[in-house]
């Protein structure tokens, strides 16, 4: 981040309503032991933590047409669209602490109607294992967390994708999913079919991560408002076990901090989410703390003396 003394705005949203597995719901208060406030304090950042959003209880019940707790999915996602656009609006950069990954409906949703208001160009980085392109007729689950990115393009439930009133909400074209290993039949069928852009660990293995990030960096320049959806599971498991959702054969910790490195290095980043943190599989909280040491580097700590 060039801008040293931006404002950050932590918004704790403690829930795994989409989630198969219970415990993301741990995952703000996690973050805050691991002293993620402090360390960007600690970078000169101006930092508020404004809590945690309050909404329903897990009910832990199964998917019903297609979709596990939508009405829950959809009051938590419709306050934190409110909360994320509010910090927007008076110039703060938002960090939402999840929680599972269905809150990047809700976030990034707030993000896209303030880069309307603003006249900025969106990219939104989705550093993830999984494509969560699913929707009620092709997931295997029924979890909601599988499908942040379908609805956010259009494909879902009224009640997810008119969040924040307009709809879709963004466009396939804004995303670059990065670190992908993990898709599951139907929805491959349908992320070719609409485009996105898919940065998978194959991909990643040929070229390398930095050439990787290149391509999916290009065209960020003054105009963009950048978002960077951080699933926790993006990265290897032998280094982040604190997920419900491991898949092997991630990123390791030298290639996460580079695309940490090279993402700060554009100086555009404007909002972050930290979703999927599950402290119930964690060990002593090294997740968390590994988390908040590459979101340090997201914000311009490097190893370079630069
Ligand atoms: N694709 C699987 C499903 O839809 O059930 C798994 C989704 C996991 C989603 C995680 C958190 O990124
Ligand atoms: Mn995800
Ligand atoms: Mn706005
Ligand atoms: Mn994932």
């Amino acid at each position: 981040m060039s801008p040293i003394t931006r404002s950050v705005a932590l918004i704790g949203v403690p829930t795994d309503i989409g989630a198969g597995h219970r415990g993301s719901s741990m995952g703000p208060e996690a973050l805050r032991v691991a002293r993620l406030g402090e360390r960007l304090a600690k970078r000169g950042m101006h930092v508020v933590d404004r809590g945690n959003l309050s909404g329903p209880l897990n009910p832990w019940q199964p998917p019903t047409d297609g979709y596990r707790h939508l009405p829950e999915a959809a009051q938590w996602n419709t306050s934190l669209h409110e909360a994320v656009h509010a910090e927007l609006t008076e110039g703060r950069l938002p960090i939402v602490l999840g929680g599972d990954h269905c809150l990047a409906i809700g976030s990034i949703s707030a993000v896209a109607r303030h880069c309307r208001d603003t006249g900025k160009k969106l990219r939104v980085l989705w550093l993830d294992a999984h494509a969560d392109f699913n929707t009620s007729q092709i997931t295997p689950s029924g979890n909601i967390h599988g499908m942040p990115v379908a609805c956010l393009c259009g494909y879902g439930p009224d009640v997810l994708t008119h969040i924040g009133g307009t709809v879709p909400a963004t466009t396939p074209d804004v995303f670059r999913q990065i670190g992908i290993r993990s898709v599951d039949e139907g929805e491959k069928r349908f992320v070719h079919e609409v485009g996105v852009d898919i940065y998978d660990m194959r991909y990643i293995d040929e070229i390398g991560i930095k050439a990787a990030m290149e391509e999916a960096l290009a065209g960020v320049d003054e105009t963009t408002h950048l978002h960077v959806s951080f699933d926790v599971d993006f990265l290897d498991p032998s280094i982040a076990p604190g997920v419900g959702t491991t898949v092997r054969g991630g990123p390791n910790y030298r290639e996460a901090q580079l695309v940490m490195e090279m993402i700060a290095d554009t100086g555009r980043v404007g909002s972050l989410d930290i979703v999927e943190l599950n402290p119930a599989y964690d060990k002593r909280n090294q997740t968390a703390k590994l988390a908040v040491d590459l979101v340090e580097s997201l914000f311009g700590k490097s190893t370079l003396m630069r």
